[in-house]
């Protein structure tokens, strides 16, 4: 066992990857995995609460697995897995949800969003999502949730859950933390710069992947919409462009007073397209390994294979600790 904090995170495979997930959660996740044990995983369970075509979900959940890496992540510092192939996320959802209040699930931002969206398939899965979230992070007794700014709702939820479990029957999970950057926990939207930037957004314009080429990444962000004032500045009157500094800041560590500094004076047309150069030149080296990686897909198989293994053991233990706590009997093997 190891004296490192410990550290859950995970994507949802319903969309590629986009700037506002790798700069609000991915890009920190690299920089604590020495720190930390990281468990990182692909959450395709949290996906299908929206309508999924088979076929893409298990292309997009290699892709993203393969994005982790690309963008840094090492197998072998960390434990890349597939949630569904643990099935204790599950079952401990199924505790977790007896004792889950619906008027807390009921005040979930991101639920009622969702169910705008999706008036047709308003399912019981989209609204204990966030149950589902909290046990992901508690079977492997997280300290600390690096995550954007959207998730800290949830996050609020998985604590409460950890607090009520602990106080009803014995202390059983670690209470964690939620881990957001000071800049970049929430990068808004390229078209609409007052709503986050999201990988199932209608408007491909409005969003940046990860594997989109330079030449759209360099459009997409000289489309992005800004205002007429004229002046780089990181102000909440000028959201479009406030939001291009935060991405200039993420993608370089340049501080913001120094970004708005070097473009006093200097028009919207030279800073965007200093902006698309900056992301294009951080996002190419993982464009490129993307592209090794998915060449090689017995090695992505190893890594998913040996991140289920070694997350399972740590899942069944804390599973085990719950079942016996809420008075199931323990099953019996001859
Ligand atoms: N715009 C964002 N800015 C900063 N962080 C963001 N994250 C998502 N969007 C932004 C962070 O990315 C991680 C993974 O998110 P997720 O896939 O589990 O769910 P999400 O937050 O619902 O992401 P999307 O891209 O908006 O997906 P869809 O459109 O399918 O709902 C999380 O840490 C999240 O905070």
């Amino acid at each position: 066992m190891s004296d490192k904090k410990v550290i859950f995170s995970g994507v949802k495979p319903s969309g590629d990857l986009t700037l506002g997930n790798y700069l609000g959660a991915i890009k920190n996740w690299v920089d604590l995995q020495d720190e930390y044990d990281c468990y990182y995983c692909v959450v395709d369970m949290h996906a299908i609460t929206v309508h999924q075509e088979p076929k893409d979900l298990r292309k997009r959940t290699l892709e993203i697995l393969a994005q982790y890496i690309a963008a840094g992540i090492d197998p072998e510092k960390n434990t890349m897995f597939i949630q569904s192939h643990v099935s204790a996320h599950a079952e401990l959802t199924w505790v977790l949800n007896s004792m889950s209040y619906m008027g807390q699930l009921n005040r979930m931002t991101q639920f009622k969003e969702k169910s705008k969206d999706n008036a047709d398939n308003l399912n019981a899965g989209l609204f204990t999502y966030p149950v589902l979230m909290a046990s992901d992070i508690l079977l492997y007794q997280a300290d600390l949730v690096p995550v954007g700014d959207d998730q800290k709702q949830h996050l609020e939820l998985a604590r409460d859950l950890a607090e009520r479990f602990n106080n009803r029957y014995s202390p059983t999970f670690v209470v964690p933390e939620i881990y957001t950057s000071k800049v970049g926990s929430r990068i808004m939207g390229l078209q609409d710069p007052t709503s986050k930037m999201s990988k199932s957004g209608d408007n491909e314009n409005d969003y940046i992947l990860l594997i989109d080429s330079p030449k759209a990444t360099e459009k997409k962000i000289k489309r992005a919409v800004t205002d007429s004032l004229n002046k780089v500045r990181y102000s909440d009157d000028q959201p479009g462009i406030k939001n291009l500094i935060t991405i200039y800041s993420k993608m370089t560590g340049e501080s913001v007073e120094s970004i708005e500094a070097k473009y006093e004076g200097v028009g919207y047309g030279k800073f965007k397209s200093d902006v698309a150069e900056v992301v294009n030149e951080g996002l190419q080296p993982i464009r490129d390994e993307f592209e090794r990686l998915m060449n090689n897909k017995d090695y992505l198989e190893d890594v998913y294979m040996n991140g289920a293994n070694a997350a399972e053991r740590v899942a069944r233990k804390t599973l085990r600790k719950v079942y016996k706590k809420v008075g199931f009997i323990p099953r019996k093997f001859k």
